[in-house]
């Protein structure tokens, strides 16, 4: 099976000035190369239309393409993955849907959560959130670098290796303390879409990334 690429940089949509397609089609002409579709509060029939063409342009450039919450329209359009909180269908029974090759991701806030979405064969978790958000209702309590750095260490002594992605609230000052907790990237969303250019921001970010990564991020894929 091919080995999956978790990104450094995990770009979400939300509601902003920007529509979701310019939103997209900004971050991944500016460099980033993951992109998780969430939109919440939307008729079905409307995610499924935006998630169509989401999904192509991400495949024309490059990109990988997660949906957020539905594993239905994952599965419809063929995305490369799906990303489950504690509230949605659980990642063994999207992994029965979805199939071997796909990418599925889970929210964690503790390390119990962690071993659970371990066991439940996720590929990567999402561990948040990092600070307080708008862009999230009904947020866990907030983990701060301390947070991370616990489960984290946790993580090594239990000797889970599994990619951990920060996410909430991160600004670019906060990627250094991040990264030094030992994660392997982080997903942002509000920060880049309210920028009048999210492409020109996503470029900047995945530069400072680069410096506290390994990955070779020549062309940035
Ligand atoms: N899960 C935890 S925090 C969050 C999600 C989806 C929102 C992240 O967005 P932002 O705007 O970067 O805080
Ligand atoms: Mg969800």
């Amino acid at each position: 099976m091919k080995k999956k690429n978790i990104s450094r940089l995990h770009f979400i949509t939300s509601p902003s000035n920007h529509s979701y397609m310019d939103q997209i089609q900004s971050v991944v002409l500016g460099g980033g190369n993951w992109v998780q579709l969430r939109i919440k509060d939307a008729p079905l029939e409307a995610i499924e239309k935006v998630a169509i063409e989401a999904m192509s342009f991400c495949m024309d450039n490059g990109a990988t393409f997660i949906m957020n919450d539905h594993v239905e329209i994952a599965a419809k359009i063929g995305a490369d993955g799906v990303h489950l909180g504690k509230q949605d269908m659980s990642p063994d029974a999207a992994r029965e849907i979805l199939g071997p090759q796909a990418i599925i991701g889970g929210t964690a806030n503790t390390f119990e959560d962690v071993q659970k979405l371990v066991s439940m064969g996720v590929d990567y978790i999402g561990l948040g959130p990092f600070r307080f958000t708008e862009t999230k209702k009904n947020l866990s309590p907030v983990l701060g670098t301390e947070g991370y750095q616990s489960i984290i260490d946790q993580c090594k002594e239990a000797g889970i290796t599994i990619p951990v992605i920060a996410i909430g609230g991160i600004v670019p000052d906060d990627l250094n303390p991040l990264f030094n907790t030992g994660i392997h990237g982080v997903a942002i969303s509000s920060y880049i879409t309210k920028q009048e250019q999210p492409g020109a921001v996503t470029l900047e970010l995945l530069q400072k990334i680069g410096k506290y990564s390994s990955v070779n991020w020549t062309k940035f894929h």
